[in-house]
């Protein structure tokens, strides 16, 4: 299934008279406060996140999964997904393949369907988090971090296998995420698992074209339960600045224990320019990949706050690698896409209104109600309708949840695909 733009157009005839309505209303006041809106729109349109690709089937977790009818089966398929979602919302041009599950075999007609839609490839993710059919060598124990050092050989040349195939697609980054850890007390070294895992990133990064970028992503528990080798930010800061200039820590949003303070991690590695890429999701007691935004818009907005600022005052900063991390497990995945695209945008958008030259001179004054209230006003302004003005400038749905609905986009696919399909590495 295709979207085109002129059925978009379509449904958002249907929808013209209330934006115009709310947009007019929110451009007087926001234009009379001294706000380009002409700017945010289009800083807002060229915001582009990355979707994965195992994000496009239903998830699940260690209980059991619920399979959801449609379900993209192959890496084609999958393409098509991303292309209905940034044909609806004109904000999800990129895709992040993970390997193996998505290995292509045509790289020629792969490239041109990504193109037809749009689409560019993003970061590339390895996986030396489970052993596949037929491996010569085990992760059960640890991959770049394991005491075994063929399992070890085994996983950097994993990750180099993925830069190639990453090279032949015109991605420009890898993701490395370790499960590597321990279940129990005294299980491993600490001092030799981080030692064995430097080395190894060292050797990934060695096999890097000069253009690309590494990007570490840590966790502090899970699937391991006593320690993780790669536990913070900290730690990945740490083995950037091993690895070289273009290594860079990955922030996962889910990946901190209970009430860490994100936006002041983003703050420091922005400073130390060595933010890389941010995954979004949200949770309430762990690594929850809930949709975005669903459970703590307030502390995405200051995470944005944080972002916007490190965008526009640290040019030692690359622009971030931006993607979805979440897990689909009840909702029809591209609606859950759609509703995480919408929190974010939102929260970039509140961010961007946020003034920043009251909000320092209430700082250098220490007015702290005051730098509350600047805050606190950009977060509680319904910054809607600038995202449909976003979309409706791009040619994508004013209401692409609405829209989505109506064209009865699910029943489209799984008359095409079928009830019982399975996203790979699902
Ligand atoms: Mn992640």
């Amino acid at each position: 299934m295709v979207i085109g733009k002129d059925i978009i157009e379509q449904y958002n005839k249907l929808e013209i008279e209330n934006f115009t309505t709310d947009f007019d209303f929110l451009q007087n006041k926001l234009t009379k406060s001294g706000t380009s809106v002409t700017e945010i729109v289009n800083k807002i349109a060229d915001f582009q996140v990355a979707i994965p690709s195992w994000a496009l089937g239903a998830g699940g977790t260690r209980f059991g999964r619920f399979s959801y009818g449609g379900e993209p089966a192959t890496l084609e398929q999958k393409l098509d997904d991303v292309g209905l979602i940034h044909a609806l919302t004109h904000s999800a041009g990129a895709v992040s393949l993970h390997i193996p599950w998505d290995v292509p075999s045509d790289v020629k007609a792969i490239k041109e369907k990504a193109a037809s839609h749009g689409l560019v490839f993003d970061a590339m993710n390895s996986n030396t988090f489970q052993d596949q059919t037929g491996a010569e060598h085990s992760y059960k124990f640890g991959s770049l971090n394991a005491v075994n050092e063929d399992s070890r050989a085994y996983a950097v040349e994993h990750n180099k296998e993925v830069i190639r195939i990453g090279k032949e697609l015109g991605s420009k980054s890898l993701t490395v995420w370790l499960a590597d850890g321990a279940s129990f007390p005294g299980q491993l070294n600490f001092q030799t698992a981080l030692s064995n895992t430097e080395k190894s990133l060292k050797e990934i990064y060695a096999g890097m074209p000069e253009d690309w970028k590494l990007f570490i992503e840590y966790k502090p528990y899970e699937p391991n339960f006593y320690s993780t080798t790669i536990q913070d930010w900290g730690t990945s800061f740490m083995l950037a600045n091993a690895c070289g200039e273009r290594a860079y820590t990955l922030v996962d949003l889910g990946h901190h224990l209970p009430n860490t303070n994100i936006e002041q991690i983003v703050a420091t590695l922005m400073y130390k320019g060595k933010l890389g890429g941010f995954h979004f999701n949200d949770s309430k007691y762990g690594d929850d990949d809930l949709t975005v935004g669903s459970i703590k818009p307030y502390a995405l907005f200051l995470i944005f706050n944080e972002l916007v600022y490190g965008m526009e005052n640290n040019p030692q900063n690359p622009y971030p690698a931006w993607m979805i991390d979440a897990s689909h497990n009840i909702k029809d995945p591209l609606e859950d896409l759609l509703q995480s695209l919408e929190a974010i945008l939102i929260a970039y958008a509140q961010a961007l209104l946020v003034d920043q030259k009251a909000l320092k001179t209430a700082q250098l004054s220490n007015d702290v109600v005051g730098a509350q209230d600047i805050l606190q006003n950009a977060y509680r302004t319904d910054v809607r309708p600038l995202l449909r003005a976003a979309r409706l400038q791009a040619g994508a749905a004013l209401d692409p949840i609405a829209a989505y609905r109506n064209l009865r986009v699910r029943e489209n696919l799984i008359s095409e695909r079928g009830l019982e399909t399975k996203a790979t590495g699902l």
